[in-house]
């Protein structure tokens, strides 16, 4: 009896000692666990003869439950105490600026995309989607460039070998899309007009210089209706330069040229002013060549499934990344594709300022480039 007496002192002095709750519960465990010392000693009740199994019983059960209590109790005061230092020691300053989130940034050829689907789009454009990797008719006889073609010539076009297996057959091999013109036959052979698309995407030619890359932007631009001339041409390319570079007043002309799937051809010029280190758009007595374009081929029309006697158009091709180059001053092609992040930092865009006619379409957000 002496001992039990004694030993709830020590349990229960332990219990007032516990500095948290770790402690406290490996105290109750000594106690209370399967081998713990009441445990043990409760155990121990079944060897004792019955008159001071049922005294010391009761008195077991007693210290038992003052112990129990006396955990709960010291329990609650170590939660408090752990609550209540938490709150001491995790205030939260709300005057803090925010972290520095580590912001991503748009591509030029990404942003210039945007910009000229915005102005086409305002102009009643459909934006045209269609495979990179294109069979030949659509890439290449759809466009009135038969077989003999020079254009075709194995150091021009990437083709793809279909079956590495057998001998590399060129007349039935899938190339690779030169140009986003597949998109327009695709788009004619599904519609028919009026037809007012353009036909933006990745396009591929072996090549490689300060102006030409492997892989590179074009869009394309095509519209067929019953009484389409060449002065819709001139006039909706006119109002996509002003657009584009952002002046009201930019000079223009047409000079005779030719592709195989347009008749007849022109190649559009700005104006612009050269000195030996900027070019400036819009002012001087110089000329860019900043697209091609032309009346539709009739061949070209009844590839794609139109009656060439009863629908005419024009169709205009050039290259995205060219535009970018001349917009924002960026010297060399081969650097848009490098991946180097000090290049995004230097002449990619702040993200979410989307391009559009009435947010302006080369504004940053107030963010400097
Ligand atoms: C250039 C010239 C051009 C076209 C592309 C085209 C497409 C169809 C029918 C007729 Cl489906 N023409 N495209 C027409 C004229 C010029 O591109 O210098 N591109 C970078």
């Amino acid at each position: 009896m002496e001992n039990i007496l004694n030993l709830k002192s020590e349990i229960l002095k332990q219990i007032s000692e516990a500095n948290d709750l770790k402690a406290l519960d490996e105290i109750r465990v000594s106690v209370m666990g399967k081998k713990g010392k009441l445990t043990e000693l409760m155990k121990g009740l079944g060897a004792l003869p019955l008159e001071e199994k049922i005294e010391l019983g009761k008195s077991l059960n007693v210290v038992k439950s003052e112990i129990e209590k006396a955990l709960e109790t010291q329990k609650s005061v170590l939660e408090a105490k752990a609550l209540n230092e938490k709150l001491a020691n995790e205030t939260i300053d709300v005057t803090l600026p925010i972290r520095p989130e580590v912001q991503g940034r748009i591509h030029p050829v990404s942003k210039i995309y945007e910009e000229v689907i915005a102005i086409f789009g305002q102009m009643g454009f459909d934006v045209a989607a269609g495979p990179d990797i294109e069979d030949q008719f659509h890439n290449f006889n759809a466009l009135n460039m038969p077989e003999n073609h020079p254009a075709r010539q194995m150091q021009d076009t990437f083709y793809i070998n279909n079956n590495p297996e057998a001998p590399f057959d060129m007349d039935s091999a899938y190339v690779v899309r030169t140009h986003t013109s597949g998109m327009q036959i695709r788009t004619m052979e599904k519609q028919q007009p009026p037809i007012r698309i353009i036909a933006p995407g990745r396009t591929y030619r072996s090549d490689w210089d300060a102006t030409h890359t492997p892989m590179f932007h074009q869009f394309e631009g095509l519209v067929i209706d019953k009484n389409i001339t060449m002065a819709h041409l001139k006039g909706c390319l006119y109002d996509f330069m002003k657009a584009f570079f952002e002046l009201d007043d930019l000079p223009v002309r047409y000079r005779p040229s030719y592709f195989p799937f347009t008749e007849p051809s022109a190649e559009m010029d700005i104006g612009c002013l050269k000195t030996k280190t900027e070019l400036k758009i819009g002012a001087g007595t110089d000329w860019l060549e900043v697209l091609g374009c032309g009346m539709v081929h009739p061949n070209v029309l009844k590839a794609g499934g139109i009656d060439p006697d009863e629908y005419q158009g024009f169709a205009f091709g050039m290259g995205i990344d060219r535009l970018a180059m001349l917009k924002y001053g960026i010297p060399d092609l081969r650097t848009f594709f490098e991946s180097d992040v000090r290049w995004m930092k230097h002449y990619g865009f702040a993200p979410l300022d989307f391009s559009s006619m009435t947010g302006g379409l080369s504004d940053n957000g107030g963010l400097t480039r």
